[in-house]
């Protein structure tokens, strides 16, 4: 198998209390894991082995959606759990935060953008900041398992910070409130790895 489920960094119920334990533990042993399986087993069908996920979403809309969608999910959850921590929250510093004024003028008008791309995304997808070819960063967001590698993207570039919309990320403990999900989010963001990611 080519493609490894990734161990998180931290216990499923590290980020307490804004995502909850059981929800962790679900979404990474059942949902990530059963993309993961899914993505190797398509890639073998397509004769893709050894080809790396960024390889395969450059040109992903000549695959079939099994690679779209177990790909992006193998690839999606892993960058997720990357960019969460305990101990986390606050605000990105340095290069990173000069890069968020600059693009959205301010981080509080960022943390709006983001948050409306996660509200707004209509059934299951994902929020995105992304670091665009140019250089400048850009907030976008995705449908279903898709993500700004692939060929299909609207808004392309270099994922530094994601966030799972889909109801399975967050209905155990939040039901139909994704807002209040979404507002948790913020407190469990370990700006440290954005920054290492841009
Ligand atoms: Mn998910």
């Amino acid at each position: 198998m080519s493609f490894k489920l990734p161990d998180l960094s931290y216990d499923y119920n590290a980020l307490e209390p804004y995502i909850d334990a059981r929800t962790m533990e679900i979404h990474h042993s059942k949902h990530h894991a059963a993309y993961t399986n899914n993505f190797n087993v398509a890639v073998e069908a397509a004769g893709l082995e050894g080809k790396t996920a960024e390889e395969i979403f450059a040109t992903v809309s000549s695959y079939s959606p099994a690679i779209r969608n177990n790909g992006g999910g193998f690839y999606n959850h892993a960058i997720f759990w990357s960019v969460m921590g305990p101990n986390a929250g606050g605000e990105p510093t340095g290069a990173l935060l000069e890069s968020i004024n600059s693009a959205f003028g301010s981080f509080e008008e960022f943390k709006k953008l983001f948050s409306t791309a996660g509200a707004t995304r209509f059934g299951s997808g994902w929020a995105w900041l992304v670091k665009q070819a140019d250089g400048s960063l850009a907030v976008s967001s995705t449908p279903n398992q898709d993500n700004p590698l692939m060929d299909v993207a609207e808004v392309k570039g270099t994922p530094l910070l994601n966030l799972d919309v889909w109801e399975h990320a967050y209905y155990l403990h939040y039901q139909n409130r994704r807002p209040d999900y979404i507002q948790a989010f913020w407190n469990v963001i370990d700006w440290k790895q954005v920054a290492a990611r841009f």
